[in-house]
């Protein structure tokens, strides 16, 4: 607590800051100061009666915390000015979570509300590939299951732009920084699903890198983002699963069939392994991004991370990954691997993948489509007020 406290904190940056609330309190009014530390608010409210209470206050009227508190006399005004000043750099350090309405450098929340966003349009956009086989699947079995995943994505969109909203963005804005090419969604989406076989490809390794990725975000610094990351990642462990279990039926099927799952393999091993973005030495946001916590794990650990778990996957059900250069490295305990055609990564990042154009066309359409819905929603709620 004592640790955690910023004496360089800055009352005028806020909306409730002193130098707001001071002017709007009477002068005959009883004022409560809840946590005022060793300067309660007697100072700034010279001419009123203040009671100042804390549980590490030495100089508090009342050392104790408000649960304890009790007075004969009724206050006329509460303040409490405390909570501003704890999100400071010792608190990320500390492994406190930075919770919405804490203090917080511009750069550390502009930097969540990219991240956040981007990974909100992903899962938004991500439907796309696989919505592309509901209509298509080989069985009710296999169509529920899939229906069911896809539902899913939507969700984890939905969280994730509830939590860039408590950063003080509207989704209004998020959709159209999407729609004019401003906010970036991942690269992965932006390939084409032509058999069924890519379901298994994308439950396999597309979930199965998000995981990695996602295992490690539970972790970041921002209350509502980690939190989130948390009930997403026991979703995304079921998505794992489905796509591995094609891929194993259909690497234990007929030739064709295996020969399907080969193919599938061969299109996305490449796509999923840029997913973790460019490498470290090339990443001008990992630098902040592992300062602040926001980021747990650099995006060279978390790719390694994944290609050293599922390459045992692969072997297991027969399948070969396309990649001549991997190979176990006994002293560093991990594989070595390929280059990553990184022309084709920036290509398609920058616009320029095979589906990129569609993807965006269909979210813009979906979203003008859908404007009756939230037209009769404003409608309903500004009747029913
Ligand atoms: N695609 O400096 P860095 C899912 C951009 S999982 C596109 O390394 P950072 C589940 C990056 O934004 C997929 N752009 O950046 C699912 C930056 O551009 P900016 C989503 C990429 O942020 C499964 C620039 O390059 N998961 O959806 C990519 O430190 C199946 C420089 O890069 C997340 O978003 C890329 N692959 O690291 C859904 C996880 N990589 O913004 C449906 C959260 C990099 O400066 C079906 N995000 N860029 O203009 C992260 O962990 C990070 O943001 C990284 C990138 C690792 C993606």
């Amino acid at each position: 607590f004592e640790n955690s406290w910023n004496p360089n904190r800055s009352h005028e940056k806020y909306n409730y800051g002193w130098p707001f609330v001071i002017p709007k309190i009477s002068e005959s009014a009883y004022v409560l100061d809840v946590g005022c530390h060793t300067d309660s608010a007697h100072g700034r409210l010279p001419n009123n009666r203040v009671y100042g209470i804390d549980p590490a206050g030495k100089n508090a009227d009342f050392v104790g915390t408000i649960l304890e508190f009790e007075h004969p006399e009724k206050f006329d005004v509460a303040v409490s000015w405390g909570a501003i000043n704890f999100g400071s750099q010792e608190k990320i350090d500390a492994e406190k979570k930075i919770e919405p309405k804490d203090w917080m450098p511009d750069g550390y929340r502009s930097h969540l509300i990219r991240q956040i966003s981007q990974h909100a349009h992903s899962e938004i956009i991500g439907m796309q590939p696989e919505g592309n086989w509901i209509t298509r699947a080989p069985s009710l079995r296999a169509k529920m299951i899939l229906l069911a995943k896809v539902q899913d994505e939507a969700g984890h969109g939905l969280y994730l732009y509830s939590a860039c909203e408590t950063l003080g963005v509207t989704r209004d804005e998020l959709n159209k920084q999407l729609h004019e090419g401003k906010a970036k969604y991942s690269s992965i989406f932006n390939y084409p699903t032509l058999s069924w076989a890519d379901m298994g490809a994308i439950g396999w390794l597309v979930d199965g890198a998000a995981i990695v990725n996602q295992v490690s975000l539970q972790k970041t610094s921002y209350g509502p983002y980690s939190r989130g990351m948390i009930k997403i990642c026991k979703e995304e462990s079921f998505h794992q699963r489905q796509g591995y279990e094609i891929m194993t039926e259909m690497a234990n099927g007929t030739k064709e069939q295996k020969k399907m799952a080969q193919d599938a393999l061969n299109r996305f091993w490449w796509p999923s392994i840029m997913m973790f973005g460019p490498h470290d030495s090339d990443s001008p946001r990992t630098g902040n991004a592992m300062k602040w916590k926001i980021k747990r794990k650099t995006n060279d650990e978390l790719r390694q991370n994944f290609i050293d778990k599922t390459v045992a996957q692969a072997d297991l059900i027969g399948l070969k990954i396309p990649d001549p250069d991997l190979k176990w490295n006994e002293e560093r305990g991990s594989y070595d691997f390929g280059e990553i055609d990184w022309d084709e990564f920036w290509n398609v990042v920058n616009g320029d993948g095979p589906c990129n154009e569609q993807r965006l066309n269909h979210h813009k359409k979906a979203h003008d489509d859908g404007e009756w819905v939230r037209d009769a929603v404003k409608a309903y709620a500004k009747k029913s007020a």
